[in-house]
């Protein structure tokens, strides 16, 4: 497939560099960079018809944690937001199970895509995964499943809706919580978000929308799904640096299973 094929390039100029520095500003200002309709109709059909058929393979592992995905502080009591516990019930399948002519993947390795990436992302390079399981993975979310509020490891995420949820199932987010690197985490305003007095924004997300975020610093997290409509999003994950792999840890947690190093 050529990536007109895949990607609404009448919209969204790939090689434009006029392009690519709006989308630069807008994900600094507002943290986010939607592309609506980024996907071409067929393009999107397949994709759909994939997920769907993938679905037989998701992993679903319901787990609590706390938003800042790391283990309990002892010397904070359990109510404190440090130590709350969300819960995240959506599945997965992962890289390995997606077939290698997806659409999906065309465009995950596409020099093109990569490019404009990181002149978005002001990122030199990209890198998959060097495990077999994390660079391209659909998620999963039927009623009642959801992902809780939770901060991003990595400094900026993709996605891609392949069909959004009829009822429930929403983005919503905070942005400039914490500040990760100055190891300041924000405890009073997270504290406020998680017991819902603060104000948060909600990001719409409609089929073959792509969204560019920077999860590190803004709190996030997908709602519960609320009807019978079943979720489905691609996360395409990169590294700006080459041979890294997602934890064991991570991978058996996510996945229930542990790739191997390509
Ligand atoms: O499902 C989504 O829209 C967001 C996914 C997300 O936040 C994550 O995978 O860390
Ligand atoms: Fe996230």
């Amino acid at each position: 497939m050529q990536i007109d094929e895949i990607v609404n390039t009448t919209i969204h100029k790939l090689s434009d560099s006029g392009w690519r520095k709006e989308k630069r500003d807008e994900l600094y200002k507002e943290g986010a960079a939607a592309m609506r309709g980024f996907l071409q109709k067929d393009a999107l059909a397949q994709l759909q018809e994939e997920a769907q058929a993938g679905f037989s393979k998701a992993y679903f592992n319901p787990q609590k944690h706390n938003i800042y995905l790391t283990s309990s502080d002892d010397t904070l009591p359990c109510d404190h937001i440090r130590n709350f516990q969300v819960c995240s019930s959506k599945g997965c399948i992962c890289d390995d199970v997606i077939a290698k002519g997806s659409p999906l993947k065309q465009l995950y390795h596409h020099p093109l895509f990569k490019s404009a990436l990181c002149d978005i992302l002001e990122e030199e390079a990209l890198y998959p995964y060097a495990d077999n399981l994390s660079s391209v993975n659909i998620h999963y979310a039927r009623k009642g499943e959801e992902l809780g509020w939770h901060f991003d490891n990595s400094s900026f995420a993709v996605t891609l809706m392949i069909t959004p949820a009829s009822q429930g199932g929403a983005f919503e987010y905070v942005r400039d919580v914490r500040d990760a690197d100055a190891n300041e985490m924000g405890f009073e305003r997270a504290q406020n978000i998680v017991s819902g007095k603060h104000p948060v924004e909600e990001m719409q997300m409609g089929a073959g929308d792509l969204l560019l975020f920077r999860g590190r610093n803004s709190l996030h997290r997908v709602t519960p799904v609320e009807d019978n409509s079943m979720r489905q999003l691609a996360v395409l994950a990169y590294n700006n640096a080459p041979d890294i792999s997602l934890s064991k840890h991570a991978q058996k947690t996510f996945y229930g299973r542990i790739g191997t190093v390509r």
